[in-house]
């Protein structure tokens, strides 16, 4: 093989393969922060293939928090961080009341050259503070949102997930939810390629659901083409539009 053939084969390679499935990522240290332990915990924010555990940088993106009332920016607590040679995020957060905090992460449009289009994950999770456990089913109105139909921060392994897809405020049927596990230690491994990402997918309603097999972070993302257009290049390219929530599902202990 030639040196200019070998070099574009590298290229290419190094492109996100299309199967792959993107996500947007916010996951806290842990979703229940109570009275007698820490009340500041880190959230990990990246944009991240999380089942292969390898993924893409990031760049800042902004950061809100609603406890009571309206979304506060908290943008300014992000400290970058390099994970696996690659620009992620991190941010420190402390509850000071009891409370239900949806923590949102709204991106800048990452191009994907091997899709050609942009893609733009809105992105979110929910921490329960001292006791408070009110508010995790109410819309935070993004464009595309997730919102849970089941108490988020109560979920054992193996419980069913269920959440309401709306775009724009209103049910979106018949969408394809992306579902990954958040391989941290890479020590699931797929059994085939169509493993790594599993799809559901929405009803009439708007309402999908999944049986999560094992214990850990799970993501949904789902996806549909937004109706704006960004410009790459001074051409007008599609964007694709996801609303994702991450989700964890606690051990079932032995009795
Ligand atoms: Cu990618």
């Amino acid at each position: 093989m030639s040196r200019v053939a070998l070099l574009s084969l590298l290229a290419l390679l190094a492109l996100c393969v299309p199967a792959q499935a993107h996500f947007g990522m916010v996951v806290p240290d842990r979703n229940i922060v109570t009275k007698d332990g820490p009340k500041a915990f880190n959230l990990d924010i990246r944009f991240w293939h999380p089942m292969e555990n390898q993924g893409m940088d990031m760049a800042k993106p902004k950061l809100e928090v609603t406890g009571k009332g309206k979304p506060e920016d908290v943008s300014a607590s992000l400290k970058p961080a390099a994970i696996d040679g690659k620009q992620a995020w991190m941010a420190n957060y402390a509850v000071k009341a009891p409370g239900v905090y949806m923590f949102t992460v709204t991106p800048q449009p990452y191009f994907e050259p091997s899709e050609d289009k942009f893609i733009l994950h809105l992105t979110k999770t929910v921490v329960s503070a001292l006791g408070g456990e009110d508010g995790w089913d109410k819309p935070l109105g993004q464009k595309l949102e997730i919102v849970p139909m089941v108490k988020p921060f109560a979920l054992y392994a193996g419980n069913v997930f269920t959440g309401k897809v709306l775009h724009k405020g209103k049910p979106l049927a018949n969408a394809e939810v992306e579902v990954e596990f958040f391989n941290a230690d890479g020590a699931r491994k797929a059994p085939g390629e169509a493993y790594v990402t599993q799809v559901v997918k929405t009803d009439g309603a708007g309402v999908f659901s999944y049986a999560a097999p094992w214990a850990g972070w799970w993501g949904f993302a789902a996806l549909t083409d937004d109706d704006a257009r960004l410009k790459k290049d001074g051409k007008d390219k599609k964007v694709e539009l996801g609303g994702v929530i991450w989700v964890y599902f606690h051990p079932v202990a032995g009795k």
